[in-house]
């Protein structure tokens, strides 16, 4: 029998193996996807996440379980899309302009993934007109700035300033992260909220989607 505590186990562990024979086990005994997401793999990110800020977890662990949950989902994705499940929201995110450093931004992206939330992932060195012309073509709920260099941190006001500019920026939830990033940085260029790590940008998101 289908058994998603072992799943989520499986993603906490980082054993993809053990994850794609686990979902597609559950898929064959016709297990709900959405359950086979929520239930199994959502749950084990859910406390990948709480490892990691409880510092019980590192990046590599991090970057492992995310993989293993990749790999299911690659399972469980199209039995989604035929179903007609919907994403938590979407999040349009990259590294800003000038900026190539992207360890952290996968890393988010990944746990939102692993969170139920889509993701377009831009890359890195994104500018400000960049970012205006995928928010016009994806239309995300949120959009987040990585940026791990003070000399590039000024992309995340620019990014801000051409929103507004372009009539956009109620359209959109801005956050914003990176090693030399604060909460102070945030309220003065007028970002919707601030993470500090990947499982904080998860919470972060979801709360500011159940208060719009
Ligand atoms: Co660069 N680098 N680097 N680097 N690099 C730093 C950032 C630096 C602190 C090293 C140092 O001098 N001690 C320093 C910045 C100094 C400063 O600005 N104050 C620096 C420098 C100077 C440079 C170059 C200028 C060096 C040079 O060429 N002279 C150059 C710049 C290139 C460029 O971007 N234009 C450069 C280049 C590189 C490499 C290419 C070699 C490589 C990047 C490879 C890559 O990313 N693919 C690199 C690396 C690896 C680092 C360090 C060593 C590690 C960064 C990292 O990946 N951390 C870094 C020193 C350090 O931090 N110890 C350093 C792990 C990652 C998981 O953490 O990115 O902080 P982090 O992400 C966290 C949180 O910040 C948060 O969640 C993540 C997970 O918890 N987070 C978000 C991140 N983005 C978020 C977005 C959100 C929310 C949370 O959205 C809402």
């Amino acid at each position: 029998m289908a058994d998603l505590e072992a799943l989520a186990q499986a993603v906490i562990n980082g054993d993809r193996d053990e994850v794609v024979r686990l979902a597609q086990e559950a898929v064959d005994e016709g297990v709900a996807p959405e359950s086979i997401v929520n239930d199994g793999m959502i749950v084990g990110m859910d406390e990948v996440g709480r490892r990691f800020k409880a510092n019980e977890f590192y990046v590599p662990e991090v970057l492992i379980a995310a993989r293993a949950m990749h790999g299911g989902m690659d399972i469980v994705k199209p039995l989604l899309a035929e179903s007609g499940v919907e994403p938590r929201g979407s999040v349009l995110i990259g590294t800003v302009q000038g900026d190539l450093h992207d360890i952290g931004k996968n890393l988010v992206a990944m746990m939102l993934e692993g969170g139920g939330f889509e993701v377009i992932d831009l890359g890195v060195d994104i500018s400000a007109d960049q970012f205006v012309e995928a928010i016009g073509e994806h239309s995300p709920n949120v959009v987040a700035m990585s940026a791990l260099l003070t000399t590039t941190m000024p992309g995340m006001k620019d990014t801000i300033d051409v929103l507004d500019t372009a009539g956009i920026r109620d359209q959109v939830r801005v956050i914003i992260g990176g090693a030399p990033v604060t909460q102070d940085y945030a309220d003065e260029i007028g970002a919707d909220g601030y993470a500090p790590d990947a499982a904080s940008a998860v919470d972060l998101t979801a709360d500011l989607l159940n208060s719009s």
